[in-house]
């Protein structure tokens, strides 16, 4: 049976799933057959040359006519959209793929995490990067003990494409529709690698910092008008680990020379390993007795994913990650089996998420509940 696969949103992150999705056949023959069928969207003009663009066999600019009638939905809008259509969806019985972080705020994310719970189907939360081989290797290393008991989890998140003031404000700069600024759009992700790799958000200290406090909205005018920009620049947290395991998170769209540096080190009793994603095909491992790191190339046949792509040494990069995570996704849905980070793991993020604003707000560690 060919899955049917209904889009809302074609921009940055409906191309990345498009190109995922048309890459499959050719790399994952066992990923279940599919169609691109239906891409939603507002604007007719634009839409109509996405879907062409994108491979969609047809468009809507309702997502209520087509949450029904697809095999799978996924929600690629703006933060604030995730909510209501995904619910429409999951009470439909369709599963879900959301982007992330999972909803603009934590009631809207229990909500979906509710209905995705009654409903019972597979829903994903696209947290790409566990997805990365170097990342799966790593959790491989920590399960089988080679870094022994882990002790500090460190992730930075940094991009500098807000660092000019003239930047123009984007729906990324609303709390409205964002729900945060660098805290929930880079910081999730960090926040879901913490949980994959060692556990959950047990606390946390949190400081979230707006450098510029309006942005010009980009426009034919000849007057600039300029939004005020109401979510945070850059956060920083301290947080306990479960397993008392020490943490430190931090993001920035203000860190000039840094595009998508996504960099993790975490520590354990015998062992340490360093991952960047503008380094994406190496892990860093320090092993016990050794007196440095090794850097291992983490594209051999036997590393995770890597035997549907290349030679060892033909490096993969970002978009591969898209396609191991809608392989995942989309097979779990043909065969109905649990997938994993689901709107239960967004939700967890997302109480994360909400902990540190509130710490940062009131000034004292807030428990993640
Ligand atoms: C923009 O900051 C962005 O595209 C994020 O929205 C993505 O989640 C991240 O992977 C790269 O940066």
């Amino acid at each position: 049976m060919t899955l049917t696969v209904g889009v809302l949103g074609y921009r940055f992150m409906g191309k990345a799933h498009a190109n995922a999705m048309a890459r499959l056949p050719m790399f994952f023959p066992d990923a279940p057959e599919i169609e691109r069928h239906v891409l939603v969207g507002r604007d007719e003009a634009a839409l109509a040359d996405a879907a062409d663009q994108l491979g969609f066999e047809t468009t809507a600019t309702d997502w209520e006519d087509v949450v029904d009638e697809v095999d799978a939905f996924y929600n690629l809008g703006p933060n604030h959209v995730h909510a209501e259509p995904s619910i429409a969806a999951l009470e439909a019985g369709t599963p879900v793929l959301s982007e992330k972080p999972l909803a603009n705020d934590l009631q809207s994310a229990e909500r979906m995490a509710e209905a995705a719970e009654s409903a019972g189907v597979p829903t994903a939360t696209a947290f790409n990067y566990r997805f990365v081989p170097a990342i799966r290797y790593a959790k491989n290393l920590i399960e089988d003990g080679e870094l022994g008991e882990i002790r500090h989890f460190r992730g930075t998140y940094m991009q500098d494409w807000l660092a000019d003031p003239e930047a123009p404000w984007s729906w990324r700069n609303s709390e409205e529709m964002a729900g945060s600024g660098a805290l929930g759009d880079l910081g999730a992700h960090t926040i879901d690698l913490a949980r994959f790799l060692v556990g959950d958000v047990e606390r946390v200290s949190g400081h979230l910092q707006t450098f510029v406090d309006e942005r010009p909205v980009e426009g034919d005018g000849d007057e600039t008008e300029m939004r005020e920009v109401t979510v945070d620049d850059a956060y920083s947290a301290q947080a306990e680990l479960e397993g008392d395991v020490m943490a430190t998170f931090e993001a920035s769209r203000f860190a000039t020379g840094h595009k998508n540096d996504h960099s993790i080190e975490i520590h354990g009793s015998k062992g340490s390993l360093k991952f960047s994603l503008e380094r994406l095909n190496e892990l860093e491992v320090l092993r016990e007795g050794n007196r440095g790191y090794e850097t291992i190339l983490v594209t051999d046949a036997d590393d995770p994913y890597v035997e549907h792509w290349w030679p060892p040494g033909h490096v993969l990069g970002w978009e591969h990650t898209f396609v191991h995570e809608n392989y995942e996704f989309l097979s779990a849905v043909d065969s109905g089996e649990a997938y994993h980070p689901n709107f239960a793991d967004g939700l967890a993020v997302q109480r994360a998420l909400a902990a540190i604003q509130e710490s940062d707000e009131n000034g004292e560690w807030v428990a993640v509940e």
